[in-house]
């Protein structure tokens, strides 16, 4: 009898610690081995060291786990629990993914006038996501070259692209091809395309350097890598748990100061590999903004206007 007590009373305490607990699965959509990634390791480290007990966060893996265009469904299916990626490679459950990249003000400004809220609702509603954290903000893309263009023509070239640079290379010309950033380096190893838009950060992650000549000035737009939930997960969080994400979704933000200073490093680091600066005037900045606003407004009259307000400065 005393014994039959003690073990239901051993039981209930490990269910009791089970409850508390919760262990989230989550995937990058960019490799290991990436500054994004490199980033957002010593954050995980730091919610597992302050969550024991609360909450664990159980990072799985990159693309070799679930391919980068395939991470944004699996989040909204909770076939994992969150992911860091960035909106161009979930536009497969709603264009509005992809407008991230079209904010002017920093996600600490977001927050403040009401664009973080409006995200998560359109999130909420179109991908059951809940979007937690932006962890990359100020910093611009670029358009990558292997050959010289002295305007702002590209006919004749063929150009590596996701959804966030398609309308503006399409815009001046180019013929386009899509593929995950790990297909990037054997593309142009094998001459497939002529060079490749990215951020002004990472071309050396992956060897791209190797291949690299130039590099087009002004950048355009701003490089969005959030971390998205699955909003069911969410919910089966308790208050306790959603507080202590949102604290940490916070931090995580805080740490977006280094990007300024990363980004100047990585300008001198390109030109110290040789990758020359095309200089183009700021029309050819303006012109990125137009063209995507303008498919934006085509792709969700509903949210793009809106959207185009709050994220404008
Ligand atoms: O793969 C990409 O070029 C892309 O869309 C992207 C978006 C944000 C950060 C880095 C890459």
């Amino acid at each position: 009898m005393k014994k039959t007590v003690l073990v239901a009373a051993l039981a209930a305490a490990s269910m009791g610690a089970q409850a508390q607990e919760t262990t989230l699965r989550l995937v990058s959509a960019f490799g290991e081995t990436t500054t994004y990634v490199k980033h957002m390791t010593p954050w995980i480290q730091k919610v597992n060291a302050e969550g024991k007990g609360l909450v664990q966060i159980n990072f799985i893996g990159g693309p070799k786990a679930i391919p980068t265009f395939e991470v944004g469904t699996s989040v909204r299916n909770g076939v994992v629990d969150m992911a860091m990626t960035t909106g161009a490679f979930y536009t497969n459950l709603m264009p509005e993914a992809d407008f991230l990249k079209l904010t002017q003000i920093t996600i600490a400004e977001q927050r403040k006038n009401g664009a973080f809220d409006y995200i998560n609702k359109v999130w909420n509603q179109k991908a059951n996501m809940v979007y937690l954290a932006r962890m990359v903000d100020e910093t611009p893309f670029h358009l990558y070259l292997t050959k010289k263009i002295d305007k702002p023509d590209l006919n004749g070239l063929k150009l590596r692209i996701t959804p966030v640079y398609r309308d503006f290379f399409a815009s001046m010309g180019a013929s386009l091809i899509q593929t995950p950033p790990g297909e990037v380096y054997t593309a142009l190893e094998r001459g497939v395309v002529d060079g490749y838009g990215w951020p002004i950060q990472g071309i050396f992650d992956l060897n791209w350097h190797e291949k690299t000549k130039f590099r087009v000035d002004p950048g355009f737009y701003n490089a969005e890598v959030s971390i998205v939930m699955n909003q069911d997960s969410w919910k089966k969080l308790s208050d306790k748990q959603r507080a202590y994400l949102q604290k940490q979704a916070l931090a995580l933000e805080a740490m977006n100061g280094t990007w300024p200073k990363l980004n100047a490093e990585e300008t001198k680091r390109q030109s110290e590999a040789g990758i020359q600066a095309i200089k183009f005037d700021n029309a050819f900045r303006e012109k990125a903004y137009e063209v995507a606003w303008a498919a934006a407004t085509k792709q969700s009259p509903e949210h793009a206007p809106q959207m185009r307000k709050l994220f404008s400065r």
